[in-house]
């Protein structure tokens, strides 16, 4: 019988080729994979253990915490921060960030992570996942700030996700290229299905809640527009759509067969830049999509090269496979 390539071989074989990945990142990331591991049996549990309803309070967001919001948060939370590799973890259901406590071991790396992104879809029995983003940190171990986590996507060590589906995966990069694993529930362990993923440059399928259409800026009512007109219309040629309210899942879409995800600039609420938050959604899925090969863009910039301001800023997303978003992109050009 032949076991594969486990996710912790991978890492080890990686760390001996490259040289990129060191002894403390291999052991935060086994942490964060054993979160991930607990986060899918929890959500496989579905209605037994009786957490998909929604609590009282709300998250720094203003939205509805979920029950499994909070539990999957401090899952994430008490298996990382004993990894001694730590000084601080950010989430979005955190308000401010969390430092690592005086009884456990602090280290330099930084973690910032959506423990449940897309929760809308837990109770209906669809696709959620996690994504996590991780940092160096040079400042004092004992007190990160909150500027010490404020560093352009451009300077994450490592991101990837889970997206817990009809079978649980691990997709991750360390800047080497994309790897995807396979939860093997028989052994608890990821094991690599989807060696060197690569999104393709073009493609006839496009993701966005075209429930917003009437806030959308000019240039996306234009691409999406043209999409629609199919054969008929000035790309000549069908597209598809879907839409899951889960990033993950889009994401991991994307990077099988190649698309386009779209959560643009809008005037929905003038105060909100996007919908998506930047340091734990659109950085560590645009370090994903670049290492893939495809672009990601708010539309005017790309998103790795944001300097951010705070720790839950939103900004724009259109991300996946590079000639469309590049036309998305030439389309905001000008306007
Ligand atoms: P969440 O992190 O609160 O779950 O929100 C993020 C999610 C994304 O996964 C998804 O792309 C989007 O929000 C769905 O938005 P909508 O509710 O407009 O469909
Ligand atoms: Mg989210």
């Amino acid at each position: 019988m032949q076991i594969g390539t486990t996710l912790t071989q991978f890492l080890a074989d990686e760390q001996r080729r490259a040289g990129v990945i060191t002894d403390d990142l291999r052991i935060l990331l086994g942490e964060v994979f054993t979160a991930c591991k607990v986060i899918s049996n929890a959500i496989n549990q579905g209605a037994l253990a009786g957490v998909m309803g929604n609590l009282d309070s709300e998250n720094v967001q203003g939205e509805t915490q979920k029950q499994l919001d909070v539990i999957t948060n401090e899952i994430f939370i008490e298996a990382c921060e004993r990894s001694g590799q730590l000084a601080g973890m950010a989430s979005e259901e955190m308000e401010d960030v969390y430092r690592i406590p005086d009884n456990f071991v602090r280290g330099r790396y930084l973690l910032v992570f959506d423990p449940l992104d897309g929760s809308s879809n837990v109770n209906v029995n669809i696709s959620v996942g996690t994504i996590f983003s991780v940092l160096h940190h040079d400042g004092d171990a004992s007190h990160p700030a909150v500027s010490d986590f404020l560093q352009p996507g451009t300077r994450q060590v490592a991101a990837g996700y889970a997206l817990y589906g009809s079978s649980t995966m691990l997709v991750l990069t360390t800047g080497q290229g994309v790897n995807g694993f396979t939860l093997d529930r028989n052994i608890g362990e990821f094991v690599l299905t989807h060696p060197g993923m690569t999104i393709p440059a073009d493609t006839k399928e496009f993701a966005i809640n075209a429930s917003n259409q009437r806030f959308w800026e000019a240039p996306v009512q234009r691409y999406v527009a043209e999409c629609v007109a199919g054969k008929t219309g000035p790309r000549g040629r069908d597209f598809n759509m879907r839409w899951v309210a889960s990033m993950v899942a889009e994401v991991h879409r994307i990077l099988v067969r190649g698309g386009v995800f779209m959560y643009p600039k809008d005037t929905k609420d003038p105060t909100k830049a996007g919908k998506l938050r930047l340091m734990y959604e659109a950085n560590p899925m645009s370090f994903i999509v670049e290492q893939a090969g495809g672009m990601s863009s708010t539309g005017r910039q790309r998103i790795l090269d944001i300097q951010p301001e705070g720790l839950h800023q939103r900004v724009p997303v259109i991300l996946g496979s590079k000639n469309e978003v590049e036309l998305v992109v030439s389309y905001h050009q000008g306007h």
